[in-house]
């Protein structure tokens, strides 16, 4: 009689003991699913983190500067002034829109030829848009570098052409004094152009005297 009791309680143990593995496979399998949640939100977060792009938007202010005076236009003509004659003598104010007829290499070049005085150049600029082309617009380094003085015309007397602090610069301490006497002498600096882009050039001219023998001529080719 006392052996059914046993069968029980031992069938009651295994089915409990094997109940409780149950249980305990569950609850690992739940940890196991908890645990991978949780390692893949935390990749998810750590992926959420890393996919903010920090962007930053610069605005580079770009303004087109007024020339000095009111540009003439002159479409793609190579010549943008000549005189046979002195412009004044206070510096005087000339302004050019130039369309470039081709892409390369151009030059400014001024041709001054001045038997009783000087001619002086100061504030040369050549604008593409908010783009100087030129460098030592002013002539303020002291030295003619990157202009350059040739003598198509064969050597002249005279003064050639030079970078002097004298005779009163429109801007600064310098600009160009040039007294070539008997041809004109050439100072020019070049710049690459774009075909169909408007050139915006200025300079100003200053006479040292009036007299006879006197010219200028200012070209872009
Ligand atoms: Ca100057």
């Amino acid at each position: 009689m006392r052996v059914f009791p046993r069968i029980i309680k031992s069938t009651f143990k295994s089915q409990f003991q094997h109940q409780n593995e149950t249980v305990n496979f569950n609850m690992k399998i739940e940890h196991i699913a908890l645990a991978i949640i949780i390692a893949l939100w935390l990749t998810s977060s750590a992926g959420a983190t890393n996919s903010i792009v920090s962007t930053t938007n610069t605005t580079i202010a770009t303004t087109t500067p007024t020339p000095p005076c009111s540009p003439t236009s002159v479409g793609s003509a190579s010549t943008l002034y000549t005189t046979s004659s002195g412009s004044g003598t206070s510096y005087t104010c000339f302004s050019y829109a130039w369309t470039s007829p081709a892409t390369g290499l151009v030059t400014l070049a001024f041709e001054f030829r001045h038997d009783p005085d000087h001619w002086f150049l100061d504030d040369v600029s050549v604008y593409a848009g908010p783009v100087q082309m030129l460098n030592n617009t002013g002539f303020e380094t002291g030295s003619l570098s990157p202009w350059v003085r040739t003598t198509p015309y064969g050597t002249c007397s005279g003064v050639a052409g030079y970078v002097c602090n004298s005779y009163s610069p429109r801007s600064g301490s310098y600009h160009l004094c040039d007294g070539s006497n008997g041809c004109a002498d050439r100072i020019s600096q070049q710049f690459t152009a774009t075909t169909g882009q408007i050139y915006v050039v200025s300079f100003w001219l200053k006479s040292g005297a009036t007299g006879s023998t006197i010219s200028a001529k200012v070209t872009l080719s």
